[in-house]
């Protein structure tokens, strides 16, 4: 495997699920780390915790991704060591409500395309500059089999990752021809605080999300994360579709434990 000791990686909704599990991964792999998250205390334990195990230099950026100016000015705000980001996480996602389409809430139906795909095309604009005058870096978008499949039920939340998987193929397109790598990774359930929120604080609910299977945990998306940026430079994962073992597609989940 290819070592990544050394680069700076950013991960934004870092002070939970899927973010912090690649957080901790990047920061055992030796990377320096920007965090970025809206919960400020998680992400100064967080910072500290990563700080006892592993002598990596940790950043941390208390933001709400929807603010798109904010992100434009992250790269000039950053202090100069973390400025140059070589993998870019844009990780911060949600789903909120399983409402169908003749009763979406336009509140929900927004926020989730703010943050799960305009945040992310803001990310990119910020730092993907410096990739390509430095001639490396990583892209890595964290979609969802929702990306690929839509359901009852999903209708902001599949869009939203239909239109991330878009952009990360015109990222591909548009990148060809340099070292900057775009990989897009679509989880099936994986257990985190995902489910709790989709179903606004309905943890009965959100937990038969996960009944009778076992589930992918925040870490197993970690290690594939991790997989994607440790291949050697030529080579360019570029879709990574990852279930369960008793999952096939969104909406079929065998519950047999
Ligand atoms: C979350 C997985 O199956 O709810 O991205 O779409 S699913």
């Amino acid at each position: 495997a290819y070592s990544i000791a050394g680069q700076t990686a950013l991960v934004t909704g870092a002070s939970s699920g899927i973010g912090e599990a690649c957080a901790w991964r990047f920061a055992e792999a030796g990377c320096k780390l920007v965090l970025v998250a809206r919960r400020a205390e998680r992400l100064a334990a967080l910072q500290q915790a990563i700080q006892q195990h592993y002598n990596v230099p940790v950043h941390t950026i208390v933001l709400d991704v929807q603010d798109l100016e904010a992100i434009a000015r992250l790269p000039a705000e950053l202090p100069a060591e973390f400025r140059e980001v070589d993998i870019l996480l844009p990780n911060a996602g949600l789903a909120l409500g399983v409402a169908s389409v003749h009763e979406l809430d336009m509140q929900d139906a927004a926020t989730m395309i703010n943050t799960n795909v305009l945040s992310v095309m803001a990310l990119v604009r910020a730092f993907t500059p410096s990739m390509v005058v430095r001639n490396r870096g990583h892209l890595l978008f964290m979609s969802s089999i929702a990306g690929r499949e839509a359901y009852s039920g999903g209708g902001g939340y599949c869009a939203s990752k239909h239109a991330l998987e878009a952009f990360a193929t015109s990222a591909r397109h548009d990148l060809v021809g340099t070292n900057i790598r775009v990989t897009s990774i679509q989880p099936g359930a994986v257990k985190t605080e995902f489910s709790v929120v989709r179903f606004k604080g309905d943890g009965s609910k959100a937990d038969a999300v996960y009944e009778g299977i076992h589930p992918l945990l925040a870490a197993d998306i970690a290690d594939n994360t991790l997989y994607a940026c440790t291949r050697p430079p030529h080579v360019q994962v570029a879709e990574m579709l990852v279930f369960a073992t008793y999952q096939c597609s969104a909406k079929v989940i065998a519950r047999v434990l």
